[in-house]
């Protein structure tokens, strides 16, 4: 049986899994309590690694001035901060990182706008700009019981099938940045994706204020001939004013399928197998 219950882990998760929970410390982020925030190793590039991990990001922390935070305003409560992606063989892994409360209910007329959806567009060759599927967060004046209280904790969300015409747009910017789902006549895909939401620590990052995390875990199988190898993905997230806008890229998950013999943890083939992967980046 000892042999048996290797099988189906990947390299990463032999490594140490990661846990859709909204703590990022399985990322590499914000461990022991400090205030770690631009990942530790390739700060230059776009990637780093941890515990095993090849993980994509973009960090655009708003720490202080006027406000302004790129297209529109609104300083911390609406600063997009950071963005995460990495995957193992079975699912893809998102963080987010944001001032914005999860909580901040849609209301036009206050100027107050709740959280968007993540978008994922798949490309080959030139970016096609069209998101292919999104994950659904929690909307506020979608929520009709106490199932998920205050918009924090553990739940199972949906995930559509889609084109741009699906999608909200940025209504006040003029950038076009999709948003949220329009879900009349969308159909959710059978299978879901399982998301945290919890607030971190004030101290995170170079500024200070409010932090909250949204941890996703999605099945790749969802994705279906999207996975091409050397296709490329890059997943967005914004608030439904678009203020803040923040996007991740990083190469097509298939690509890192690791082959047979790396899944029955034999080291040295999958150290073999962990250098071709980093040598096609
Ligand atoms: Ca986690
Ligand atoms: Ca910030
Ligand atoms: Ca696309």
């Amino acid at each position: 049986m000892a042999c048996v219950l290797g099988l189906g882990l990947s390299a990463e998760s032999m490594a140490g899994a990661i846990q859709a929970n909204g703590n990022l410390e399985d990322w590499g982020l914000f461990t022991n309590g400090s205030t770690t925030w631009t990942p530790s190793g390739n700060q230059s590039g776009k990637s780093y690694s941890y515990n095993g991990w090849t993980i994509y990001y973009a960090v655009e922390d708003y720490t202080s001035g006027n406000g302004y935070i790129g297209p529109g305003w609104g300083g911390q409560a609406y600063d997009a901060e950071a963005l995460y992606v990495t995957w193992d063989a079975d699912n893809l892994y998102i963080a987010l990182v944001t001032g914005h409360d999860p909580n901040t209910k849609q209301n036009e007329k206050n100027n107050t706008y709740s959280a968007g959806d993540f978008a994922l567009n798949f490309w080959s060759g030139a970016n096609d700009k069209t998101y292919e599927f999104g994950i659904r967060t929690p909307h506020l004046e979608n929520q009709k019981s106490s199932t998920i209280p205050g918009n924090i904790g553990g739940f199972q969300t949906d995930v559509y099938q889609t084109t741009n015409a699906d999608w909200l747009k940025d209504p006040l910017w003029g950038t076009g940045a999709v948003t949220s789902l329009n879900t009349t006549g969308l159909t959710p895909l059978p299978t879901k994706a399982t998301m945290s939401i919890k607030e971190g620590p004030n101290s995170i990052g170079q500024g200070t204020g409010r932090h909250w995390v949204y941890e996703v875990s999605v099945p790749k199988t969802i994705f279906k001939d999207f996975l091409k190898p050397d296709n490329e993905l890059n997943i967005s997230w914004t608030m439904n004013c678009a203020n803040d806008i923040i996007t991740v890229e990083d190469d097509i998950p298939t690509i890192d399928e690791p082959p047979v013999w790396a899944l029955l943890g034999l080291t040295l083939p999958a150290m073999f197998w962990r250098r071709r992967r980093s040598a096609k980046r």
